[in-house]
């Protein structure tokens, strides 16, 4: 009950000014015509940090627009990316927009937001916001509640589900219709519509993709992979983390529960978040926005769009945050450097990985430098000074020592990817050659590294090359 009153102008001018992400675009859903003049706005007021892109076009021909997002400032990691699409399904109209104001948000926000800033100097967004056009334009024109996009399938039915459309697991029918008149046809074969080619050949081409969202909805739900089957991913752990600490994000926003502790949902084949995460090891989502149920399902009310992107950014911060943490090479993201990272670093370049956080050094190969970039990173942050790890510091504890040969000699002449089993030339084996590292550097601690940095380099580029180089593209 005070009676302080705000000056009448300070009033208007708080409810008037341009705050981020107020504008008057994101108070309606817009034409597909209207995204793209606002994509080339973007691209018009922001010349540094974006770049513009058509990734395909669509069965009728319509140009799939992409913006890539990211800073200036110097990166203290290889960047990596994050792949964000939207709307592929016509009639969820609340799944382009968020993508846009994403878009928004980091453009408005850069080189004044420090968290904004850091993240775009360390990270890149691509970031496709409508995936299908044409569905979309159907659904607003004529058929509000249309999914597929607008595929013609000769027996007088049209459209194929997109995300039934991708190529891992393609084609099962626990998840996927044959039917060309169903709601989640899957299409005559994997990839076989001009829109998944499009969202592929991002991911195809830009081999720095560490994580992805695929937004949808409705139903409040933060899932990850499989979509395919119940069996839990390889790293559902880790999954399950990083959607946990978005879905904590959202809430705090403005008390939406988004669940993330059950990612699967009902089976799905041929999903969009399979594909990526099975084929090409990137950690991805479909995140499907508000609301949480059928009334009013697909038709969410205009004045929800800015509400559903501000709880969406933070979020979507902290992925791109943890994307920077799995590019510094904690892989596990637990805050630590030590064995499990390094031994899931070696274990990629010696049994093949399709994971980008791993090619540490961002020359787009698994080998010996991404070792090397792992060990003077990992000092860094483990030993609190210039210092590396040495080659031959098996436990990781500053020191080349007995405890270090008794790790070598125990492991020794094993098929063991492991550099905390002794496997110092990241050859696959532990066995003389790792000794013989292990001898050239033994009793000498990580501050050597700073005087005797160039032979340890060269001792484990000369394992790796005789072990041949590995290139992630080709796996
Ligand atoms: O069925 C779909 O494609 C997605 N739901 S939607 O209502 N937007 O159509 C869910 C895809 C991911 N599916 C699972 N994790 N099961
Ligand atoms: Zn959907």
């Amino acid at each position: 009950m005070s009676s302080y009153r705000l000056p009448w102008f300070i009033v208007l001018w708080s409810v008037l000014s341009p705050l981020p992400g107020t504008a008057a675009w994101f108070d309606n859903y817009q034409t597909y015509a209207a995204y793209q003049q606002k994509l080339g706005e973007y691209a018009a007021t922001y010349p540094t940090l974006t770049t513009l892109s058509t990734i395909g076009n669509s069965y009728e021909g319509r140009a799939i627009p992409a913006i890539r997002i990211t800073g200036t400032g110097s990166a203290e990691v290889a960047k990596k990316t994050v792949y964000l699409n939207g709307m592929m399904h016509a009639r969820e109209w609340i799944a382009g927009m968020v993508p846009m104001y994403i878009a928004d948000r980091l453009l408005t926000g850069y080189g004044t937001d420090p968290r904004i800033t850091s993240v775009l100097d360390n990270t890149e967004f691509m970031i496709v916001p409508m995936s299908n056009p044409d569905g979309y334009e159907y659904s607003r024109l004529t058929n509000r509640f249309w999914r597929k996009n607008r595929r013609p399938n000769g027996d007088g039915s049209v459209g194929v589900d997109l995300n039934r459309n991708y190529g891992y697991q393609w084609g099962l029918n626990s998840g996927s219709s044959p039917f060309p008149d169903d709601e989640t046809y899957r299409g005559t074969g994997p990839f076989s519509e001009p829109e998944t080619v499009a969202l592929r050949n991002v991911a195809l081409a830009d081999q720095d993709v560490v994580t992805h969202i695929d937004f949808h909805s409705y139903s409040q739900l933060i899932l990850s992979p499989f979509s395919y089957t119940v069996d839990p991913a390889p790293d559902q752990d880790l999954l399950v983390q990083m959607a946990h600490t978005m879905a904590d994000s959202i809430q705090d926003m403005h008390g939406k529960i988004y669940e993330w502790d059950d990612p699967f949902l009902y089976l799905a084949s041929g999903t969009s978040i399979d594909w990526m995460y099975g084929d090409q090891g990137i950690y991805s989502y479909t995140i499907e926005l508000r609301p949480t149920s059928s009334n009013p399902g697909f038709l969410l009310p205009a004045n929800q769009i800015l509400p559903t992107g501000q709880e969406m950014f933070p979020a979507v911060l902290d992925l791109a945050e943890y994307t920077m943490q799995l590019a510094g090479g904690d892989f596990d993201v637990n805050d630590r450097f030590e064995c499990a990272d390094i031994d899931r670093l070696v274990r990629g370049i010696v049994l093949g990985s399709n994971k980008a956080e791993l090619d540490l050094s961002g020359d787009g190969l698994l080998d010996g430098l991404d070792v090397v970039d792992w060990l003077a990173r990992a000092g860094r942050a483990n030993l609190a000074s210039q210092a590396s790890y040495l080659p031959g510091d098996a436990n990781l504890d500053g020191s080349v020592d007995g405890v270090d040969f008794n790790l070598w000699n125990s492991n020794k002449f094993t098929s063991l990817p492991s550099w905390c089993g002794g496997d110092f030339n990241v050859d696959g084996l532990v066995d003389g050659s790792d000794f013989n590292v292990w001898n050239a550097y033994k009793f000498l601690s990580a501050d050597s590294i700073v005087q005797v940095p160039e032979p340890a380099l060269n001792l484990l580029l000369a394992g790796l090359v005789a072990a041949g180089v590995f290139r992630r593209t080709a796996f």
